[in-house]
């Protein structure tokens, strides 16, 4: 049944610059660690870019924006979210002086959406740290960073104050507790990162997190301020109490960031596990202080849920997939051609879980289906794809939104992952389509890039207009 929506609720679609924009090297961009990464999250880095790098042209955000942005505008978008390539702004991260084409773009950008009254929510850092903060400083092991991140936020704060009232910080931010390099910059190998370095690394970024929402409110106090995590509940695998503590478990490493952000301070139960695990977070003065500066929203991404188990055989076996986080399977449930569970009601039962937690509102900014999309003719010699599929995935899934706002969660709004098809995080590919809006590019680099709307085009136009009354 169709629930309704708050007015003024944010219906939208989300990006991020690594996997659209390509101009990888234009107008002064510096590398960033996405560009040496042509697999994916998952693959392996290179020395440097190569060609079979989907990313490197990406689906030419860069220069096709304007038609992008007006197809946005007829969907009736009421958020854009993007984010901003930290390395177009500041080449290699600890620069001095900004490059004022990058600044340039994304003024230009900002602007075209404002001009269909489309509101710009921009994460500030996802998954593109400049390659020679990796390299040179190996991330955000090095605390080095905090000054270089403040830099670069007050840099793009004052250039667009009066232009972007929505903010995210870092996008996915427990991700890097499963991949370091992606989300965290840290060059040192997988393998060998210890935990201390990780844990501290976290530290780091909980700290700069906090500093920017502090100098957020203080240069655009009328802007709103949020932090990202990756959403996945736990449910336990059976009843067992070992089961439902382990889920637990699993739930707190993913939420203990959120923790810090919204309350301000670490939470307890971390003492416990930094004891066990020999951990010793060096914390300099000032930065309890710092930490108490708290998000004015939370934010998540939601594709589906996993399993819990303190079984070490099953764990063992995990044969859940993901793009980061990957545990057991739930025999519950189906999954998508990329093997990821889809659990619509588990989108109702995070955003009660995380409310229920914060009292915070609750921004969804990703969600979605990845699936194969055929091309075809319509009888209007137009081309399209028929994504029944893909529309039936996100009804289902707003319409757990809708019964979560019954519930009384505070919901901001929603904007589908990859609004127009882009480059995978996982796995760099561009078979694997989130999008309303069908782009012709291949794999194997071939393709006009032409822009087409798919049949989900127009469901979700009509979502939008009816404020989620169309939903079935
Ligand atoms: C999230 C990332 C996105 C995005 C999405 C879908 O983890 O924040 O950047 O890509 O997952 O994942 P994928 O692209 O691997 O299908």
């Amino acid at each position: 049944m169709a629930k309704s929506f708050p007015k003024g609720f944010l219906w939208g679609g989300a990006v991020a610059a690594n996997q659209c924009e390509g101009a990888y090297n234009e107008e002064g961009k510096g590398l960033s660690t996405q560009d040496i990464a042509p697999k994916g999250i998952m693959g392996p880095i290179t020395e440097d870019p190569t060609e079979d790098n989907m990313k490197l042209i990406g689906i030419d955000f860069y220069h096709r924006y304007k038609e992008d942005v007006k197809l946005f505008a007829e969907m009736g978008f009421k958020t854009f979210r993007t984010s901003i390539a930290w390395s177009r702004i500041f080449p290699n991260g600890d620069d001095k002086e900004p490059n004022e084409k990058g600044l340039q773009f994304y003024d230009d950008l900002f602007d075209e959406c404002l001009k269909y009254g489309i509101k710009p929510l921009v994460t500030i850092s996802h998954y593109e740290t400049p390659l020679a903060l990796s390299k040179n400083y190996d991330g955000w092991v090095n605390r080095k960073l905090i000054g270089f991140f403040e830099n670069y936020v007050r840099t793009i704060f004052a250039r667009y104050k009066d232009k972007v009232k929505y903010w995210l910080t870092f996008n996915e931010i427990n991700s890097v507790l499963h991949q370091p390099y992606m989300s965290g910059g840290i060059f040192t190998d997988k393998e060998k990162l210890t935990k201390q370095d990780l844990y501290q690394a976290i530290h780091h970024e909980l700290v700069a997190g906090a500093l920017a929402v502090k100098i957020g409110h203080e240069m655009i106090p009328d802007a709103k301020f949020g932090c990202m995590i990756l959403g996945v509940p736990n449910y336990p695998l059976t009843p067992n109490p070992s089961d439902v503590l382990e889920a637990m478990k699993q739930d707190r490493e993913n939420l203990y960031f959120a923790d810090v952000h919204v309350r301000g301070a670490y939470p307890k139960y971390m003492n416990r596990y930094f004891k066990d695990n020999n951990i010793k977070i060096y914390m300099e003065p000032g930065d309890e202080e710092i930490l108490k500066n708290t998000v004015d929203f939370v934010s998540f991404s939601y594709y589906m849920s996993s399993c819990a188990t303190a079984d070490s055989e099953k764990k063992k076996a995990g044969n859940g997939a993901g793009n980061i986080i990957s545990g057991i399977s739930n025999p519950y449930l189906e999954a998508s051609d990329w093997g990821w569970q889809i659990d619509p009601q588990g989108l109702r039962y995070i955003l009660n879980l995380l409310y229920d937690r914060y009292q915070k509102p609750l921004f969804i900014v990703e969600n979605g289906l990845g699936a194969v999309d055929e091309l075809v003719t319509d009888e209007n010699e137009d081309k399209t794809v028929i994504d029944d599929y893909r529309i039936k995935y996100l009804n289902d899934h707003l319409v757990q939104v809708g019964e979560a706002i019954e519930d009384g969660v505070e919901v901001m709004g929603y904007t589908t992952w990859g609004c127009i098809d882009l480059i995978s995080a996982s796995t760099a590919e561009l078979r694997k389509r989130y999008g309303f809006i069908y782009v012709d590019r291949n794999d194997d680099g071939t393709g006009t890039l032409e822009r087409y709307k798919k049949k989900s085009f127009y469901w979700y136009k009509e979502v939008i207009s009816t404020n989620g009354k169309s939903l079935v």
